[in-house]
């Protein structure tokens, strides 16, 4: 799961901001791996997000991959997260 966390937290400051959720989310919908029961970003973070302070701490995350399934996750293809990232800097 650290790998996950680390591909999530774009910017490597060891939080998940909302942001970098839908990020995320929205490049597994490009690529057609989102699944179809996967929750929305906004429900999660209203899940998951327990101290409001708006990101995931690593906590927090665990107790969201104990809920969500991020298999899906780790079957994505080579240089996503290069892509992602490269997305986030561009903009
Ligand atoms: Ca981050
Ligand atoms: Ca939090």
């Amino acid at each position: 799961m650290d790998m996950i966390y680390q591909i999530l937290d774009l910017n490597n400051d060891g939080r998940i901001s909302q942001k970098e959720l839908s990020i995320f989310v929205r490049r597994l919908e490009v690529l057609g791996k989102l699944p179809a029961e996967f929750p929305t970003v906004a429900s999660l973070m209203a899940e998951f997000d327990t101290n409001k302070d708006g990101s995931i701490s690593k906590a927090e995350f665990m107790n969201m991959a104990s809920y969500v399934d991020f298999r899906s996750v780790t079957k994505m293809p080579e240089g996503l997260t290069t892509t992602v990232a490269g997305n986030l800097t561009s903009r």
